[in-house]
């Protein structure tokens, strides 16, 4: 049975060589445990020493740096010691094995010391959040976002709303304890005001943080249009490989194919799909309808053409961008404004094309600091204003005040404890070992 109390390990850095690993421990048997196949433990809190790990055989595991962290000054809140071993495999199985050898201790699950963390009131859920964000951020807006996660600018702002929300219930007190004695006149027109000025926040929050979750997710764009325009030469050639098959036999692609590109920092996914004609098969038809599916989805597609009468076909796609490809070899280039031309065999107009994917993709909110980046807080938000559009049509003050203490949890489910038992898991299932 895994027990929160448990002092638990792990291996926080990738398995595999490398030049250094580290190894965890978090609990109160941490540093007793650590002690007795150490020769030179630190033992003032928050010092490291250069330190042999010996067997109770006494056999020399490794030379390491060792450092030691007090309860609550330290990741998990709880006393902790961190081993910076040599990564290499036989050193890291050995150090495992003696572990699992001890009953003291075990394996710590996935997220184990984050969650003791927040578990510890070290973080709170939005920087947990952050720090998997940041584990797996790959560009720099994503890096960006995840930091001002974790330095708490989501949190600082929802804790301002949370803050005006209990202001209206303390106003909304005061009337129910005036009930029966002489009101003052604009005391409620007050408190409407307020949640009128409280509900708009929260949908401009919603508004302009729409690109939150998109950089943590990565931005959908297509690569549509008709058969043998070249929407897989250019696949392969932004992500220097060949990932879908080229040729010149109309029809080529079937599946969705995926790139993962980061532009300027911008984490953008490009599916390459099916060309669209007369479909001459049922395997045809069904990539086809994908191809139209991920057009709807996308945040931009680039529609491919053979020739500039073929844009009328795609008139209901929406926000297109009209490329015709093979540059180095059509006689008469495309002069129309609302075609690029580009060519994926001498790469011309590839640079400015995805630099315009790029200025579209953005907006001048993107170096705002409060981004939310998860379905998770866009629920939370609308359900705050829910019970705030609600509050309005009620005429009971208790009922009214009902509806406002739902609004003041809904916003505090964002970075707070209260009923989110159920939601841990998912949040923690993301993480790996060792985190
Ligand atoms: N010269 C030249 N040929 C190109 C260029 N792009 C594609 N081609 C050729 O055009 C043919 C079709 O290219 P694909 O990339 O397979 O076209 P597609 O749009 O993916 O075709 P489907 O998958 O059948 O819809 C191939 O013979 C390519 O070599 C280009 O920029 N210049
Ligand atoms: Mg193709």
């Amino acid at each position: 049975m895994v027990k929160k109390q448990d002092t638990i390990y792990a291996l926080s850095t990738p398995p595999g060589k490398s030049a250094i690993a580290v190894v965890r421990i978090s609990g109160s048997k941490a540093l007793d445990y650590i002690k007795k196949i150490s020769s030179s433990m630190p033992t003032k809190p928050n010092t490291s020493t250069l330190n042999k790990l010996i067997t109770k055989t006494g056999d020399v595991i490794d030379q390491t740096i060792t450092t030691y962290y007090k309860a609550p000054k330290s990741f998990t809140g709880e006393d902790m010691v961190e081993i910076s071993m040599h990564g290499g495999n036989a050193v890291i199985n050995k150090f495992i094995d003696v572990f699992k050898k001890n009953k003291k201790t075990r394996l710590a699950e996935p997220g184990e010391f984050t969650r003791r963390s927040f578990e510890n009131n070290k973080l709170d859920l939005t920087q947990v959040e952050a720090i998997s964000d940041l584990v797996n951020a790959e560009t720099e807006y994503q890096r960006k976002q995840a930091h001002s996660q974790l330095e708490g600018n989501l949190t600082l702002k929802t804790k301002e709303i949370y803050s005006e929300l209990t202001n209206v219930l303390a106003n909304i007190e005061a009337m129910i304890d005036f009930a029966d004695e002489e009101l003052p006149t604009d005391l409620l027109n007050n408190i409407k005001e307020q949640i009128e000025n409280i509900s708009n926040e929260i949908y401009n929050i919603l508004s302009k943080n729409s690109k939150g979750r998109k950089i943590r997710e990565g931005f959908i764009v297509g690569i549509i249009g008709k058969t043998n325009t070249g929407k897989s030469s250019f696949i392969n050639n932004v992500s220097n490989q060949e990932i879908a098959i080229v040729s010149n036999k109309p029809g080529t692609t079937r599946d969705a194919i995926e790139s993962y590109i980061d532009i300027r920092g911008l984490p953008v996914r490009f599916f390459d799909t099916a060309g669209i004609r007369k479909h001459r098969n049922t395997v045809e038809k069904i990539g086809i309808k994908k191809s139209k599916e991920i057009s709807k989805e996308a945040d931009l597609n680039l529609v491919f053409l053979n020739k500039s009468s073929e844009i009328d076909d795609f008139k209901n796609v929406s926000n297109p961008i009209f490329i015709q490809s093979k540059y180095d070899i059509r006689k008469k280039p495309t002069t129309i404004n609302d075609i690029t031309n580009i060519s994926s065999k001498n790469n011309y107009g590839i640079k400015s094309l995805l630099n315009r994917i790029f200025h579209q993709l953005s907006d001048k909110n993107f170096t705002e600091n409060t981004y939310i980046s998860r379905e998770r807080h866009i629920e939370c938000l609308k359900n705050t204003i829910k019970y705030l559009e609600k509050s309005k049509q009620k005429k009971n003050y208790d009922v009214f005040s009902e509806d406002i203490r739902l609004a003041i949890k809904e916003i505090s489910k964002i970075y707070g404890k209260t009923d989110i038992e159920n939601i841990l898991d998912i949040i923690f299932s993301d993480f790996c070992i060792g985190k």
